[in-house]
């Protein structure tokens, strides 16, 4: 045992970086003892490939029935004392091995430190939100993590199950609705890496895309100060850029900005249609009775902030009530006040090119008082 100890003691000092062929770049602290633990028991099953096909061609050969009249049944020995302790010693000896090895892999990936750095990760059809409470800032898609620092994800799910997975970490946990589960990492290197949801049982998991940002202590203070006061400082002028950029693809997989019919009716020309009060709801009345003087919601930015806080009250004709209810939790009022204004000027931010033909969003620098496109969404506000 205490080769196999020494040999697990070894496995955490490989060099945990670059991607290999067969192997996603190692980025996280456990990495390099995950990939040991694969690869050894890789060159196992290798060894035995090779074994059992040696063996097998050899006594094909050997065996073989040499001529027609060849009598098959022989005496031979029924019986080797030696043979059947060796077959049964040695691969005990593996399998207990790769027990041993395994299960040290997994209580290191069970149990995080103590001080651990917490995130709050909820999981719904179809994006991801990652919540710091220490500083007061909600991630959609995105998560910013300090390098060097054991992190810890406490994950939710708000319908379905998801099962949050960061190939270069090396770890994947199922997020499970009604409970939460757990996950733990220590980043070693900077850099951005791909997240997925790996739970392919359900129709749009393989768009919950997200990226981790590792980011050395400073950056990453620095960054979470930004992004606890990012919306508050920026001129209404920028807020619907804003929105476009770092809000929007927490809505993209149900509505579209090019027309196209997802789960959702697309954002394209809602503005509009909302402010001629057409359409109907599932409860058989129209819009046009919820607005104008006197309606339920007078102006559209009534109508489209409550659609966004409070999705199941009235519900679009043809479509279900599966857009999530929890953004009231996630997005601070002046977020939601952002999206509202994004969908007033989408044609504008097209125009500007924020929006490709396809209705992908172009992703630009955070729109700043003084970038050129910034002033051109002032314009456009001043321009009604
Ligand atoms: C899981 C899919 C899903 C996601 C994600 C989603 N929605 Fe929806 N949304 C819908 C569906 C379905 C409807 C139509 C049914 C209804 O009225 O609730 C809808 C309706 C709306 C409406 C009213 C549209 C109309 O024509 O009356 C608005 C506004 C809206 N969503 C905004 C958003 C915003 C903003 C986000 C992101 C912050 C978002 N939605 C995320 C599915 C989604
Ligand atoms: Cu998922």
């Amino acid at each position: 045992m205490s080769i196999l100890a020494e040999a697990t003691t070894l496995a955490t000092t490989v060099d945990a970086t670059g991607a290999t062929f067969w192997m996603p770049e190692a980025a996280s602290s456990v990495s390099g003892k995950i990939d040991w633990i694969f690869e050894f028991i890789n060159v196992i099953c290798y060894i035995f490939l090779v074994l059992v096909t040696v063996v097998l061609v050899w006594f094909a050969v050997k065996y073989r029935r040499k001529s027609e009249g060849q009598e098959i049944l022989g005496e031979g020995p029924t019986h080797g004392l030696a043979l059947e302790l060796t077959w049964t010693i040695i691969p005990t000896g593996i399998v207990v091995a790769i027990f041993w090895v395994g299960m040290i892999g997994y209580i290191d990936l069970r149990e995080s430190p103590e001080d651990s750095y917490e995130v709050s990760v909820t999981a719904q059809q179809w994006s991801w939100a990652f919540a710091h409470p220490d500083y007061g800032v909600i991630e959609g898609n995105e998560l910013h993590v300090p390098l060097n620092r054991p992190v810890r994800l406490i994950m939710g799910s708000a319908d379905v199950l998801h099962s949050l997975y960061v190939p270069a970490f090396r770890v994947k946990q199922d997020v499970v609705p009604g409970r939460y589960s757990s996950l733990w990492f220590t980043a070693i290197k900077p850099g951005s890496y791909q997240l997925y949801c790996t739970e392919y049982c359900g129709k749009d998991h393989s768009k919950m895309l997200a990226t981790v940002h590792v980011l050395p202590e400073d950056e990453f203070q620095a960054k979470m100060g930004k992004l606890a006061r990012e919306y508050e400082d920026l001129p209404e002028a920028d807020l619907p850029a804003y929105a476009l950029t770092k809000l929007y693809n927490r809505c993209s997989s149900c509505h579209s900005l090019d027309g196209e019919v997802r789960s959702g009716p697309t954002f394209k020309g809602l503005w509009d249609r909302v402010a001629r009060g057409e359409g109907a709801f599932t409860n058989g009345r129209t819009l046009q009775e919820y607005m104008g003087p006197g309606g339920e919601y007078e102006l559209p930015e009534n109508y489209l902030r409550e659609s966004i806080l409070n999705p199941g009250k009235l519900i679009r004709e043809n479509y279900a009530n599966v857009m999530p209810n929890n953004f009231a939790s996630q997005l601070k009022p002046r977020q939601v006040e952002a999206l509202v204004l994004m969908m007033k000027h989408l044609d504008r931010l097209a125009d500007e090119g924020w929006i490709d033909e396809d209705g992908n969003v172009q992703q630009p620098e955070m729109p700043s008082v003084n970038s050129s496109a910034s002033r051109d969404v002032e314009n456009m506000e001043e321009g009604g």
